[in-house]
């Protein structure tokens, strides 16, 4: 076969890259070709995707990538999901997009269970509760721009509005219609009857389209500029979706959990069924994906507590890479202050460190000094490492399933510590890697939108193939003092309904 050149985009908290797949018959090798910023922009209190830069940004990448290749085969855009924007009948932004950490959702979930009861809710969507699900954002939009929502002919979610400007097809990808709890499980199709009981309209809600559909050529000059023949594919346009696609693990394990390790920690399992009876009081997702596939799993803040803790310190003159901030962490003592990383007070930007140092004082913790960076980090791993371990096992009792293995991949996967820490804390097998897990996903849907893969198993076999990954195994040394750390945990945090 000749090779496949594919321009994966992959939109995420902290940056966007687009990146130069090659697929040889055997191997898919990836290669960044162009990196940018990506944060939310605020004004007037609210927070916007700053969607006409990331525009030109993305076909910066493009270009780069086909000059580097020479021609390409396609294009698949992903990004995280929930988020989506308002077209006119024209196909123009009706408004600007905004950013789900924006504060407009404030206080909706429990107008909402008000008015239909949360079991109701997840029975139809098999979602996790979250303020920043689409459901709840299309409420707030509704409150504050009600002419908005009435003369949308088209919702789009944010990777399908670049698709929409590549191909001219408004269409909505699959995997990442799930992550909006406005989609019936059962039914297989939005959940019009749900909306409508919410005072929602629902004329706006596009086609969707299964992961891996071509959606058409690219249109227009772009055409011109990277190839008549370009096919757009929406591949697994939710970041996740593509994370999972792109674990080198086999289909469906039942001793294999994964950490889907970014900005957000996506912790679970990946399944043949939704679970729906005992999802709903655990508060797991049953999010669509790839050939039939559910991601069973839970949202943990995640590196976003770290983050935003970096902006905040940088913002005050003292700046930090992570490897700094995580050998400052070695310096502080174990597991000597703990708190819910899951806090909804976490959620929005802003001031991190002295969120959680109220936190730890709320909860009866030590409260280390505002300049004890040390202590702090190792909060934050400390906290997360030991929510990993809760969730998992609630996974693990949930399904039945008997966990081995953790896969972590993205961003999160370069962080040993954490690995290490995890495998010790849990006594599971830990595996790292790929870090572009999201871009190695995207990639493969897009081969599978091109005919080269066809199943899961081939998607995985593939995956396998083209990573490299790094293996921790448990210390038994360390295991009777997390499991300590993990009783006192347990006892001040538990798994909570929000
Ligand atoms: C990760 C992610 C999560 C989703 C959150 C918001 O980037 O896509 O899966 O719950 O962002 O969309």
């Amino acid at each position: 076969m000749s090779e496949r050149y594919l321009a994966v985009v992959d939109l995420g908290a902290e940056s966007g890259r687009v990146h130069l797949a090659r697929y040889d018959g055997q191997r898919l090798a990836l290669e960044e070709v162009h990196r940018f910023a990506n944060g939310p922009v605020a004004l007037q209190r609210h927070l916007y995707w700053n969607v006409l830069a990331l525009w030109q940004e993305v076909i910066s990448g493009l270009r780069k990538a086909r000059r580097l290749a020479g021609r390409l085969d396609s294009i698949g855009v992903d990004t995280w999901g929930v988020d989506y924007v308002l077209l006119d009948d024209q196909g123009l932004l009706l408004g600007l997009p905004f950013h789900y950490r924006d504060r407009r959702t404030e206080g909706l979930m429990e107008e909402v269970f008000a008015r239909v009861p949360r079991e109701e809710i997840y029975a139809q969507t098999g979602i996790q509760f979250m303020p920043i699900n689409t459901l709840y954002q299309l409420l707030a939009h509704q409150r504050e721009q009600p002419h908005l929502l009435e003369n949308a002919t088209h919702l789009l979610l944010m990777p399908d509005l670049f698709h929409y400007w590549l191909s001219g097809e408004r269409l909505c990808e699959y995997t990442n219609a799930t992550t909006t709890q406005c989609w019936s499980v059962p039914h297989g199709s939005w959940a019009r009857d749900l909306l409508a009981r919410l005072g929602l309209p629902t004329h706006f809600l596009p086609q969707v389209v299964a992961p891996g559909t071509p959606l058409g050529t690219v249109q227009g000059e772009l055409a011109e500029e990277l190839g008549e023949d370009v096919q757009v594919i929406a591949s697994a346009t939710h970041d996740t979706a593509a994370a999972v696609a792109g674990i080198p693990m086999p289909a469906n394990p039942r001793d294999r959990a994964y950490i889907s390790s970014g900005t957000w920690s996506l912790v679970g399992l990946e399944l043949p069924q939704p679970q729906i009876a005992q999802g709903c009081a655990s508060n797991f997702t049953n999010e669509g994906g790839i050939f039939g596939t559910v991601r069973f799993l839970r949202n943990v803040m995640g590196l976003w507590l770290l983050q935003e803790c970096r902006r905040s310190w940088q913002e005050g003159g003292r700046s930090f890479t992570y490897e700094q901030l995580l050998t400052l962490a070695e310096e502080a003592p174990a597991w000597a202050v703990l708190f819910d990383p899951d806090h909804p007070l976490f959620l929005p930007p802003g001031d991190m460190p002295a969120r959680i140092r109220q936190q730890l004082g709320a909860h009866g913790q030590p409260v280390p000094a505002a300049e004890d960076i040390s202590t702090l980090v190792r909060a934050i791993l400390d906290s997360l490492i030991l929510r990993y371990r809760q969730v998992l096992e609630l996974a693990a009792s949930i399904t039945g399933c008997a966990l081995q293995t953790v896969h972590i991949v993205g961003g999160g996967a370069q962080n040993r510590w954490l690995n290490q820490g995890l495998a010790d804390a849990t006594g599971l097998t830990v595996i790292a890697g790929p870090i572009e897990a999201t871009a190695q996903g995207n990639a493969l849907l897009q081969l599978v939108g091109l005919g080269e893969l066809r199943s899961l198993e081939e998607v995985r076999t593939l995956a396998a193939r083209s990573t490299i990954t790094q293996t921790f195994l448990p210390d038994p040394g360390w295991r009777a003092a997390w499991d300590e750390a993990y009783a006192r945990f347990t006892t001040l945090f538990p798994l909570t309904l929000p």
